[in-house]
């Protein structure tokens, strides 16, 4: 394969990481930057020998069987691969790519700020001046949140993105603690000074905020379920900047609604962009704080996950294993 190779990519990108793929390639853009239809999917993987997908492509082993035996790699446009069935894809001899690391920190500081912005009120807040009609003025007792500082977080998933949270959170005065499926080298726990739990279920119970940084696999699919949501404390908090699929929704709903845990953050949600109409009820009454999938959205990442891209197709088409390749015994 060279470099006239035809790339199709999904969605819109940055100006300067598009005309980089025009310059290099023979590259297909989405110019509506609308999701692509299933159909279109299946004849892009049918005409092309490149696709760039993001997120909200999914990409499963139908489409993949479908796809013909001209499409020989597809470079992920975003780091989880949860919308692609990777070993379908395997095994039919098509490579995998996505594109870690150039994210980490942004999606650290979207986490954060949603860790921060909880306990504090922050989303009920920023409503009330606008509303002004609803700012009966200063007092002693008004829009009380709880302290954060001194607080136990649980980090679930110790990557990059779980570390660089880690390292944020004890700037914060937050005691760091964290479930992995092992622990990280001893170097690492404790240049961030967390302390690891093997048990799940005992860090849950133990911790006043949880956090989510784990990848959406089948073994992490609803891992926050409605026996665990359960463990946790009644005035803790939930944090997800992850994937929705990682946790129940009904469940985490249902115990929002009583009353059984003090509030939650997410970014990412079950079935997204449809979103369950209760979040919202459950957003005017301040009980939960709710963002569009922004963790990463900074034109920072995007045009480094977008150079990562480049680098990876360039790589692949000069025949050599791409610098990202995802297997499915990574997952
Ligand atoms: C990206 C993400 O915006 O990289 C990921 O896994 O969830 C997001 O931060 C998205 O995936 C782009 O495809």
């Amino acid at each position: 394969m060279s470099d006239a190779a035809a790339i199709h990519v999904t969605r819109r990108l940055p100006d300067s990481v598009e005309a980089r793929m025009r310059e290099l390639f023979d590259t297909r853009l989405n110019a509506t930057d609308t999701p692509m239809t299933r159909t279109e999917l299946a004849v892009a993987m049918k005409t092309a020998d490149v696709l760039v997908p993001t997120v909200t492509d999914k990409i499963d082993r139908e489409l993949i069987e479908e796809a013909g035996d001209r499409l020989k790699l597809i470079a992920n446009f975003g780091n989880g691969v949860d919308h692609i069935d990777v070993a379908a894809a395997v095994a039919k001899g098509i490579t995998v790519t996505n594109t870690p690391g150039v994210l980490t920190e942004d999606i650290a500081d979207m986490t954060l700020a949603m860790i921060l912005a909880m306990p504090r009120r922050l989303a009920e807040g920023v409503r009330i001046i606008p509303d002004a009609h609803d700012w009966p003025g200063w007092s002693p007792t008004w829009m009380l949140g709880r302290r954060l500082s001194g607080k136990q977080l649980g980090i679930v998933g110790m990557g990059r993105i779980g570390q660089a949270v880690a390292r944020r959170a004890r700037a914060f005065g937050l005691a760091v603690h964290y479930h992995n499926r092992k622990p990280v080298a001893k170097r690492i726990e404790q240049a961030i000074g967390a302390t690891y739990w093997e048990s799940l279920d005992q860090m849950l119970a133990r911790v006043d905020v949880v956090t989510l940084h784990t990848p959406h696999t089948p073994a992490t699919y609803h891992l926050l379920s409605a026996r665990r949501l359960k463990l946790l404390k009644p005035d803790a908090y939930l944090v997800n900047t992850a994937r929705g699929e990682i946790i129940d929704e009904d469940a985490l709903i249902a115990r929002l609604e009583n009353n059984e845990l003090a509030g939650a953050a997410l970014d990412v949600f079950e079935g997204e962009p449809r979103i369950d109409p209760r979040w919202v009820k459950l957003a005017k009454q301040g009980k939960v704080l709710l963002m569009p999938h922004m963790g990463s959205a900074t034109i920072e990442s995007r045009v480094d996950m977008g150079e990562k891209v480049i680098v990876n197709i360039r790589t692949f088409l000069d025949n050599h294993r791409p610098p990202d390749r995802v297997l499915p015994s990574m997952l």
